[in-house]
């Protein structure tokens, strides 16, 4: 048997990610403004057994400590995400100069040790006094967000290489307008479509900002996972085509295309809009990359009880599912790779976030946690993407989500997406097993994947 070789590509960029509210902790701290997610955790019966991110993984303090745990690692470069109510505790105007602060002494650290910032500028968090003035429901958000983006990139980017406008647009418009699940908590169909739209124009507005005030790299990253059909019966091929459109095309067909695909109107109804014309001119600027975060896929059946989408996804037998629910499959790593060319071009990408939530029982005074489900799933879909990339993907990196244990949003600290274990009670980080592995393949370039 000839062994086959996983050596990825020379220049190939290897990251971990994290995000504000996940890891920051002192979301209020010196002249912050809260954010939605501030408010939303604080709100009785939201948050899975009432966790907060008030301490989170206390990173605003132990930032230092954190790019030491990347530096372990060997990573090229860290993805991490700016809380617009640090910087403009108000949403616009006024600037807070130690929020801003924050956010430049941790630039400086990384690059102190050699590791590449990507900075993320909304990630979820919306200043709470913009949700007052009605959040992503205000068209005026397109331009509140392009201040902000520009007082970021006029701080932070003779240091900061590369930039993204929104993380997952669709997590908002699904969790936080449509279902109310997540912040600003709200179960509104003829809500969802504006705050997609919105969520699009402002992407676009922000990169419009960077054109004018940014020297190196910006796009919008989405969150991707490929649909497949359950039978091959009319009405199920139906069903996945509607679920395709709407988390998938839904965000990168304004951005790339200037247009929303027609399944959309089908699932809404009379709540979806006509948008006037020459707001696509706005959400379809020229992206330098294209970040997709990948966890899962669906398999989709027909269900005319299913709200809005008339589909639902089925369970596999016979599969791994993380604790989060999801399917471990990484062929839908390379078709959504493959998808992605074929629809929209020769974009050059990321993979912005992939992992798995496992729960790996802490062993005292252990200096390496074993975690063999989380360190298979790294190795499973790292194959495939190098595969992908033999394909003819063009693919320019990797991010593995997430650097360490944090709030899972309303799922609380209970799930563990970290590379690193962290003891909430203490904040010791402890490396997992597949730390240590990511740590060889960046070493090896891939190549410790060989078979
Ligand atoms: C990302 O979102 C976020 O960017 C990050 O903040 C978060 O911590 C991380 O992932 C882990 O959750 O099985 O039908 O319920 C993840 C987006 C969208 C991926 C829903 C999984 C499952 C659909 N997720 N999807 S279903």
């Amino acid at each position: 048997m000839t062994s086959r070789s996983f050596r990825f590509p020379d220049g190939f960029h290897w990251g971990a990610a994290t995000s504000a509210y996940q890891i920051e902790g002192s979301p209020l701290a010196d002249g912050a403004g809260p954010s939605i997610w501030q408010r939303f955790a604080h709100t009785p019966g939201m948050m899975s057994n009432g966790d907060t991110g008030d301490v989170a993984c206390d990173h605003y303090h132990r930032y230092r400590d954190d790019v030491q745990l990347m530096r372990a690692l060997g990573l090229q470069g860290y993805r991490f995400s700016i809380n617009w109510a640090r910087v403009l505790p108000e949403g616009t105007g006024r600037v807070n100069p130690k929020g801003l602060d924050f956010y430049s002494r941790l630039v400086d650290e990384l690059l102190e040790n050699g590791i590449a910032p990507n900075a993320t500028l909304f990630h979820w968090d919306l200043p709470a006094a913009l949700d007052d003035r009605g959040g992503w429901l205000n068209r005026d958000i397109a331009h509140w967000f392009a201040d902000y983006a520009e007082v970021m990139f006029k701080a932070l980017d003779d240091r900061v290489p590369r930039w993204s406008t929104l993380n997952e647009p669709w997590v908002v418009t699904d969790g936080g307008y449509l279902h109310g699940v997540l912040a600003p908590g709200h179960r509104n169909k003829f809500e969802a479509p504006i705050a997609t739209h919105n969520q699009m124009r402002a992407s676009g507005a922000g990169i419009q900002a960077y054109r004018a005030h940014g020297r190196h790299e910006i796009g919008v990253v989405f969150n991707i996972e490929p649909k497949y059909p359950h039978s091959d019966s009319a009405e199920d091929l139906a069903a996945t085509r509607r679920a395709h459109a709407y988390m998938n095309e839904q965000f990168a067909d304004p951005a790339l295309l200037g247009s929303y695909p027609p399944e959309l109107k089908e699932i809404f109804g009379n709540a979806w809009p006509d948008f006037p014309a020459d707001d696509f001119k706005l959400t379809r600027q020229p992206v330098d990359f294209i970040g997709i975060n990948y966890y899962t896929r669906a398999v989709v059946k027909h269900d005319p009880e299913a709200y809005p989408l008339k589909a639902v996804p089925v369970r596999q037998t016979n599969k791994t599912y993380t604790e989060t629910g999801w399917e471990v499959f990484e062929q839908g790593l390379v078709d959504t790779l493959t998808w992605f060319k074929q629809r929209y071009g020769d974009i050059p990408l990321y993979i912005t976030e992939n992992g798995s939530a496992f729960y790996d029982p802490p062993v005292a005074d252990a200096d390496v946690l074993s975690d063999p489900l989380r360190t298979n799933y790294l190795r499973r879909h790292l194959k495939a993407l190098h595969g992908a990339i033999e394909a003819g993907v063009n693919l320019k990196g990797y991010y593995a989500w997430s650097l360490m244990d944090n709030l899972e949003w309303s799922l609380g600290f209970s799930k563990r997406f970290g590379l690193y274990h962290v003891d909430f009670a203490t904040q010791q980080r402890t490396p997992k097993a597949s730390a240590k592995l990511y740590a060889e393949v960046i070493d090896s370039n891939g190549g410790v994947l060989e078979d």
